[in-house]
């Protein structure tokens, strides 16, 4: 049997971040060691391959795939109809399976926007994915399967009972066929670790976060599963072997939840006498960071993280249920930048109900920070979220004509706030250019960045940012 799995999206004029396609590597990874090598599996990034939608089908029609996977993000979600109706064009007895973000966020929703999709997987998806390749070509066999919703063959929309089956130990996962993708293109590209291009691969340790953040999509649960420190050693040996890289990029929803598990893998780095270079572009939550987690990330190799801190308001802190603790988020921000980590800070603006006094204290909070750079992100409202779910019951205007496609940062303009769009856009600009023209910032920026050169490349982002504040809407 042939499968064909698409990650969906195209590199952005001015947002060019890009990551190898996790999603599909570890369904790939698990797909072939449960049925074996009857499955002949093909990836295609169209991040980085770049195919027109006729480019693509081409390459697909050629493969003749039974099942055809499609991962995407809501962003990328108006590719999904167009890409199902041309491949059922000339394969109409492929099925074609939507997992990702996107699916997660309007799980039934999908089948509606795409009449040509038969099966819709919100959440994790390896062991759903492989019951259905075990299903084909029997689409009323899909109905064993709990949890994911399809349409059957007289064009009923199902929604199966039961929660999708999850793997409960992550140790049991095969490693992520990054055989499958050239990784050598990725290395070319900015990843998301704001740092130059650089051999290295990207793990992600652990699945699920337990807390409860408004903006938040949980495709993992809120229950935290995690590779054991040995299992995580033993697949960055794999890949040390095989790819000759000692950097990593971690992309959990939460890598230090467990803060004896970051120990005991620092032990073992140690142990081993490995020289990694470890960043943090997305997993940590900083107020779990004490003295101890900090020796144990340095030691192990961390050199640049990112930290969110979203609002400096704990009224909104509580309103959102991030509940992060300020004192202790500047806290860990300072160990960590003394150690000579690179820091960066994540930072959200425009939250229902936020006030000019609450938006200049997270401007005020980040800015005198030890923080070296700081995105000051627009909040997004993404469906499936219970901040989108907050909205439809009290402010249902602000979601009514909502367009994600190529929402990325800065291309979107949302304001959930009560404020008039002049003043509440005025401080975004406020926020670039009170924290990065801080003299002592722009020194610290230096001695610290690996490679300050590199930082040309981000004036475009920069630039739009402040241009944007400048001639407001
Ligand atoms: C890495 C990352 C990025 C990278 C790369 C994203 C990419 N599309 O390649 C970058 C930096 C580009 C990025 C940017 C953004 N991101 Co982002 N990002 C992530 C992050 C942290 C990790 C993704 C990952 O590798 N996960 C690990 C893999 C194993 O999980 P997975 O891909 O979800 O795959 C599993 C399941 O989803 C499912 N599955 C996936 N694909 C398929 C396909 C099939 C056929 C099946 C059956 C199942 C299936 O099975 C997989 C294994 O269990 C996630 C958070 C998270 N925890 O996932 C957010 C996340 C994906 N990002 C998110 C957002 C909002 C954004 C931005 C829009 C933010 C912004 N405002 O700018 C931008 C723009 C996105 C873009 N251009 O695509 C949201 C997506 C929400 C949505 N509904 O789309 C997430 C979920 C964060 C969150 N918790 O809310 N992001």
């Amino acid at each position: 049997m042939n499968i064909v799995l698409i990650n969906v999206g195209y590199i952005q004029p001015l947002y060019w971040f890009v990551s190898p396609p996790k999603g599909v590597l570890y369904l790939s990874a698990y797909l072939r060691k449960e049925i074996g090598n009857d499955l002949k599996i093909k990836i295609i990034d169209l991040k980085t391959e770049n195919f027109s939608v006729e480019q693509l089908i081409k390459v697909v029609h050629g493969i003749k795939p039974e099942i055809v996977g499609l991962s995407s993000s809501t962003i990328f979600a108006y590719l999904i109809p167009i890409l199902s109706l041309k491949i059922k064009e000339v394969l109409p007895n492929t099925w074609i399976v939507l997992g990702g973000p996107h699916a997660s966020s309007v799980r039934l929703q999908a089948l509606l926007e795409s009449p040509n999709l038969d099966i819709v997987i919100p959440g994790e998806g390896e062991i759903s994915l492989k019951n259905i390749v075990e299903a084909y070509p029997n689409k009323n066999s899909l109905k064993y399967i709990s949890g994911i919703l399809w349409r059957d063959e007289n064009d009923e929309l199902i929604e199966n009972p039961g929660e999708l089956q999850i793997i409960d130990n992550l140790d049991t996962l095969p490693f992520p066929a990054y055989d499958l993708i050239d990784i050598s293109k990725y290395w070319k590209l900015q990843s998301m670790t704001p740092l130059p291009p650089r051999r290295y691969i990207s793990v992600v340790s652990s699945r699920g976060c337990p807390y409860k953040c408004m903006w938040c999509h949980r495709i993992f649960g809120k229950c935290f599963r995690f590779y054991s420190p040995e299992r995580l050693m033993s697949e960055i040996e794999w890949y040390r072997k095989k790819y000759e890289v000692d950097e990593f990029e971690f992309l959990d929803d939460n890598f230090n939840f467990n803060r004896l598990r970051v120990i005991h893998f620092a032990e073992l780095v140690r142990r081993k006498n490995l020289k990694l270079k470890l960043t943090f572009p997305n997993a940590i939550r900083t107020d779990l960071i004490d003295e101890e987690v900090a020796d144990a990330l340095c030691s192990a190799g961390t050199y640049m993280s990112s930290f969110s801190l979203e609002t400096a308001s704990p009224r909104l802190q509580k309103l959102t249920q991030k509940n992060l603790n300020i004192p202790k988020f500047l806290k860990a921000v300072e160990v960590m930048a003394r150690k000579n980590v690179y820091t960066n800070g994540f930072c959200m603006m425009g939250f229902p109900t936020e006030t000019e006094e609450e938006l200049q204290m997270t401007i005020d909070t980040a800015t005198n920070s030890m923080l070296h750079t700081a995105s000051f992100f627009t909040v997004i409202p993404f469906p499936g979220t219970q901040l989108f779910e907050w909205l439809k019951q009290n402010k249902p205007e602000k979601i009514i004509n909502l367009n994600y496609m190529n929402a990325e940062y800065g291309s979107i303009k949302v304001n959930l706030t009560d404020l008039p769009d002049k003043i509440f856009f005025s401080y975004q600009r406020k926020a670039n250019i009170k924290f990065f023209l801080k003299p002592d910032r722009i020194y610290r920026i230096l001695r610290v960045y690996p490679k300050p050169l590199h930082l040309l490349s981000y004036l475009p982002i920069y630039m739009q940012r402040v241009l944007k504040g400048l001639v407001g809407l």
